[in-house]
């Protein structure tokens, strides 16, 4: 089906700028990629075969169903195997894990994200983020530096097809699973985000929860306006993975926002918004929270919230503006 290299080959042998071939964190992608692909098989399966019901809580007081605790211990052997995962913090463990006790690499996941799609066949995602563990730990703090200092960052996406987007610093690079073969081959190399579009993606639900920054920001959006390409459609699946990659793909801009039903808006900052910040940056747009920007916030603990603000340059900037004018 694909024609591109594969993910093996891009991750095993150097070519041209292609720096990250045969290093350790070459190996950390490909444990992700392995789990990745099993987690895509089981997902695929569908809704009979997912047993979806609600097992436990999580740190942040969501269900976890059973398809998030598999799709968090698939992540956690895979890694655990590969021997250079020191500390992970997972959104399904309550507690940082420590994995490998003299590994190179700090690990941030949210092992399924937008779970709850799974009962109605819609996608979902994987998001990690890696950061090097420093040389001397202070192990009553929390270890993870502020998001700048990520060293890779990328998430799965579990739609039509499945895809892995991932950054290593060094440019955004998409690759589709081929699911005849189980290989993910390069189809997207060199991803760059549109400097403005006309999608946005807000959960409209709330609007009556938001600040009046965050409705006059909603109100732009659909006000017509030709030169602009306004109103702007809305797009919006519940799965910040897919809702973030279509804006990747065509522009526009993707916002969770405080609300008076989540004060510190819902997504979690070290390992949802950081990566993605990561990941749209290194394509050429902006991530902030509003007013400042994510990559230069540090996690106080791992299940820290953030609101998010993310997509095409120009209209993050002007978000920004829009929604806190005295800043
Ligand atoms: P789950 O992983 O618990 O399904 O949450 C998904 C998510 O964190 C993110 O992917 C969505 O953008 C967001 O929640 C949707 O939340 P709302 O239902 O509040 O819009
Ligand atoms: P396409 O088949 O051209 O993608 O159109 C999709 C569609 O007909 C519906 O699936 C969808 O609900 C609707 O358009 C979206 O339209 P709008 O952009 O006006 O929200």
């Amino acid at each position: 089906m694909n024609s591109g290299q594969t993910l093996s080959r891009f991750l095993r042998e150097s070519t041209g700028q292609n720096t990250l071939a045969g290093t350790p964190l070459a190996s950390v992608l490909e444990a992700f990629s392995g789990a990745a692909v099993r987690l895509s098989s089981q997902v695929s399966q569908g809704r009979q075969l997912l047993s979806t019901a609600a097992t436990s809580y999580n740190a942040s007081g969501e269900a976890q169903q059973a398809l998030d605790l598999r799709a968090n211990q698939l992540f956690i052997s895979a890694l655990k195997e590969s021997g250079l995962c020191r500390t992970l913090a997972s959104e399904e463990s309550q507690e940082l894990l420590t994995l490998n006790k003299d590994a190179p690499y700090l690990i941030a996941i949210d092992p399924l994200d937008g779970s709850t799609n799974a009962e109605s066949n819609l996608p979902m995602g994987s998001i990690f983020s890696v950061y090097q563990a420093p040389a001397k730990e202070d192990i009553s703090k929390m270890p993870f530096p502020a998001g700048k200092e990520q060293i890779a960052a990328g998430y799965f996406l579990y739609g039509p097809a499945t895809m892995l987007v991932f950054t290593a610093g060094h440019g955004v690079h998409g690759f589709t699973l081929d699911r005849t073969t189980q290989e993910f081959h390069l189809s997207h190399p060199g991803l760059k985000i549109p400097h403005a579009g006309s999608f946005y993606s807000i959960n409209e639900g709330y609007y009556s929860l938001f600040c009046q920054g965050t409705k006059r920001f909603i109100h732009y959006c659909q006000y017509p306006d030709y030169e602009t390409g306004r109103p702007f459609s809305s797009r919006y699946s519940g799965a910040l993975v897919a809702d973030l990659h279509r804006i990747l793909l065509d522009g526009g801009i993707f916002l969770y926002p405080a609300s008076s039903k989540y004060p510190q808006g819902k997504l979690r900052l070290l390992y949802e918004c950081q990566p993605l910040a990561l990941i749209i940056e290194q394509a050429g747009g902006r991530a902030t929270n509003g007013t400042m920007r994510i990559l230069d916030l540090q996690a106080a603990n791992q299940h820290q919230r953030t609101p998010l603000l993310t997509g095409s340059a120009s209209l993050v900037t002007l978000a920004g503006k829009i929604i806190h004018p005295a800043l």
